[in-house]
């Protein structure tokens, strides 16, 4: 098919501008490498996993391809040392663990780290050298900007904002994902008390205004048609995570395939409640969570470790009440087929 330019495609030398989101949990070397070999941008989600694991995901990449491909980080503030603010959160949780004859954690430590101030995970990044690397919750430091970009590397940030937008520009990044409030999965937001949950169309048009960076558009795009119209809208490209889940080479489990299959339009919420960031997933009991008398939700990533405790103690009973089965508002026209063919289908739509 013929190449969609864009900066996006001329930069990286792709033929379709399009990027399959880093998604946590569910993106695999094997379906980044699958997109990436089918002419777009396949991501690897490293916010999560230590610096040796980061670096046997891109090894395990390099080996099945040599097309370029994206790693993606979270540079959220860690959290403030609040033993009571957790405490209180997970005093507010009990009922629901004892409900399903569980315990609640003794106290809520981070499951991960930030990419602020990971000297060994820069390191590792200067050794391996992706071709990409995209950040997510705000911006790296200064000195992961200099190093990278000394070594040849694309920096993308994920922003919901103008302002957040005008700051990713003035830190230095070469391109910016707009995701709008439409998106599966975390919202970006640099500041989680702080979410202006604007809608995909609304931030795409503010940012033709005031941005001079390229513009990657993410939230609800599901097919061709969708690229066409972000397109036309000022975006360089769309990055899609909710399309790709059901792909084969992702690592979502089996319950959570299902339950996107059989998922309705308008069945997902965003709420902050499972890891004290708000998130977009198909609407359970973590959505209705917060009476009126509720403490604040413990920080994120803190508030994870609690969440992630209650959907585990429920999953053992085969109870999917809980389960943070992340999903975008257009959740209902995810296409299950493997990776390469969805890219071809989107690019094919998209030419239409
Ligand atoms: N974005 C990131 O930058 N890093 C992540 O680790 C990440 N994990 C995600 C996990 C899931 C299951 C989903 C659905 C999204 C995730 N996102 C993550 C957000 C995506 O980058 C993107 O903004 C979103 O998928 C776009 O909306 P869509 O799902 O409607 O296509």
């Amino acid at each position: 098919s013929l190449p969609i330019a864009s900066p996006l495609s001329r930069r990286l030398d792709l033929t379709i501008p399009l990027i399959q989101a880093p998604m946590a949990g569910v993106a695999t070397p094997q379906l980044a490498a699958a997109v990436s070999r089918a002419g777009a941008l396949g991501s690897l989600a490293l916010g999560t996993v230590s610096v040796e694991q980061a670096a046997n995901q891109i090894d395990s990449l390099r080996a099945l391809t040599d097309r370029p491909f994206n790693v993606n980080f979270f540079c959220h503030q860690p959290p403030a040392h609040d033993p009571a603010r957790d405490s209180a959160w997970l005093t507010y949780l009990t009922p629901h663990f004892q409900r399903l004859g569980a315990t609640p954690p003794a106290n809520l430590a981070p499951a991960y780290g930030t990419a602020l101030g990971n000297d060994a995970m820069l390191e590792m990044l200067l050794d391996r050298r992706p071709p990409v690397v995209s950040f997510h919750f705000g911006l790296p430091d200064t000195r992961w900007v200099t190093a990278l970009h000394q070594a040849g590397i694309l920096l993308i940030a994920c922003i919901t904002t103008q302002v957040e937008a005008d700051q990713a520009e003035q830190a230095g990044m070469d391109m910016l994902i707009a995701q709008g409030m439409e998106a599966g999965g975390h919202r970006g937001c640099f500041d989680p008390d702080h979410d202006a949950r604007q809608s995909l169309p609304v931030l795409l048009g503010q940012l033709r205004q005031s941005c001079r960076l390229p513009v990657i558009a993410a939230g609800g795009l599901m097919d061709g048609r969708d690229l066409a119209a972000v397109q036309m809208l000022g975006a360089a490209g769309a990055q899609l995570g909710t399309a790709f889940i059901l792909c084969p080479e992702s690592s979502a489990a089996p319950t959570y395939r299902a339950a996107l299959q059989q998922a309705q339009p308008g069945q997902t919420d965003i709420t902050a409640t499972i890891s004290g960031r708000p998130a977009r997933g198909l609407a359970n009991r973590m959505h209705h969570l917060l009476t009126a008398d509720a403490p604040p939700i413990a920080a994120y990533p803190n508030a994870y470790t609690a969440g992630k405790a209650l959907i585990q103690a429920a999953a053992t009973q085969g109870n999917p009440a809980y389960a943070a089965y992340w999903a975008g508002q257009g959740v209902a026209r995810a296409r299950a087929m493997p990776a390469a063919a969805l890219v071809q289908c989107l690019a094919d739509e998209w030419q239409q």
